[in-house]
């Protein structure tokens, strides 16, 4: 949790997106909502209290909060609607977010005070996702 210290309660909005189109296709997200999630910067912030986690995405497409503890599975809606079972856990300044539904889908990301590096796996397809400190 240490690890974690310098990064909480701080914004990070999206710089850079690679491949992210290509993992929501293999996600089976439909043509609406992959235009829209692909022209969006969302803002995100990681807050703790008490040993749980919660990471809130804020964007004009959706507002998410994922509040979690970690190591322990919970139960999760996608943004684009799919329900999934997550677990997250954590090595030093990096979380491993584990997505299981119809396909599993693999999140890390690592916190620096600069940014946050995200990378997304589905199937063989890498996305990878920078967000900014702002
Ligand atoms: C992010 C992207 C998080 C996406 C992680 C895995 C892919 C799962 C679903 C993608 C489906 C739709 C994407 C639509 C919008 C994405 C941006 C809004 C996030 C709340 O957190 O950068």
């Amino acid at each position: 949790m240490e690890a974690l210290a310098s990064v909480l309660n701080k914004k990070y909005k999206l710089a850079s997106s690679e491949n992210f189109d290509e993992v929501m296709k293999a996600l089976g997200v439909g043509w609406m909502t992959r235009k829209v999630g692909g022209t969006v910067n969302p803002v995100i912030e990681l807050t703790e209290n008490d040993g749980t986690y919660t990471l809130t995405s804020q964007s004009t497409f959706k507002n998410t909060a994922t509040v979690f503890k970690i190591g322990e599975e919970f139960e999760e809606e996608t943004p684009d609607g799919r329900k999934v079972k997550s677990i997250i856990t954590q090595e030093g300044n990096k979380l491993t977010h584990v997505q299981k539904g119809e396909k599993e889908t693999t999140i890390v990301r690592e916190f620096t005070p600069e940014e946050v590096k995200m990378v997304i796996t589905v199937d063989d397809i890498v996305s990878t996702r920078i967000y900014k400190a702002v």
